[in-house]
């Protein structure tokens, strides 16, 4: 799939009603969000900014997502809201006080975020550099909080992030697609550069506890 950001000027290849972020219908609920996201990544071509624009112009409504927003006390959850048939998976990610992400890449795949309740903090990394086996810290190249319907995207030609909700008193929900959808990414000591591969695993799907003992369940989360 190639997504990029398409000049204005392109006029006939399939999927051109998803080119123009300005003619984009707010969608009025998860749902209709969801239906939209569908057709657009039904086609080869897909506009990262019309992607943006579409999350952002959702208003958050707990109603839409609560029965999918598990919390688990030790660590931040993912859990699986959409398949996207095949092209994409979209899943809501609990954080707890205090909760955060390791450093990590996002395995080729473009990642969008969007904050449904709280906020979220994304520090962003250069890529450790490859030319030298030595230890060193990794790079930190900027940090930006997004609120509640603050939208972000990262794709690995931006650097590698971590997540975390660094407030003491809320906890965050937040929405995030990834597509092409991936298992596992590549994960980073801040302090080293040093490298490992984490699996990535659902908490629930559909609104269901993923059962105990599921391969799906493993305790290796990122
Ligand atoms: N990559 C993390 C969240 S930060 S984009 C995850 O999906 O678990
Ligand atoms: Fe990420």
């Amino acid at each position: 799939m190639d997504l990029q950001s398409l000049p204005d000027t392109r006029t006939n290849y399939d999927g051109q009603e998803y080119v123009d972020e300005k003619l984009m219908v707010p969608p009025k609920n998860l749902d209709e969000l969801i239906a939209e996201l569908r057709k657009i990544f039904e086609y080869d071509r897909v506009n990262v900014e019309y992607v943006k624009a579409l999350l952002s112009a959702y208003r958050s409504n707990p109603k839409d997502w609560k029965k999918y927003a598990k919390f688990d006390p030790h660590r931040y959850t993912r859990n699986l809201v959409d398949e996207g048939n095949g092209k994409f998976n979209l899943m809501l990610l609990c954080w707890n006080e205090g909760q955060g992400s390791s450093i990590h890449d996002h395995a080729d795949a473009h990642c969008f975020v969007k904050v449904l309740a709280g906020s979220l903090t994304e520090t962003m990394f250069a890529w450790p550099s490859t030319e030298s086996e030595e230890e060193a810290v990794l790079r930190e190249t900027q940090v930006n909080t997004y609120p509640k319907d603050g939208v972000t995207y990262i794709c690995d030609a931006m650097g590698i992030h971590r997540m975390e909700n660094e407030s003491h008193t809320d906890c965050c929900v937040s929405l995030h697609l990834y597509s092409p959808p991936f298992q596992s990414c590549t994960i980073f000591d801040q302090n080293t550069g040093h490298k490992n591969t984490a699996k990535m695993t659902f908490w629930s799907k559909y609104g269901k506890r993923t059962p105990f003992g599921d391969k799906e369940n493993a305790p290796e989360n990122n």
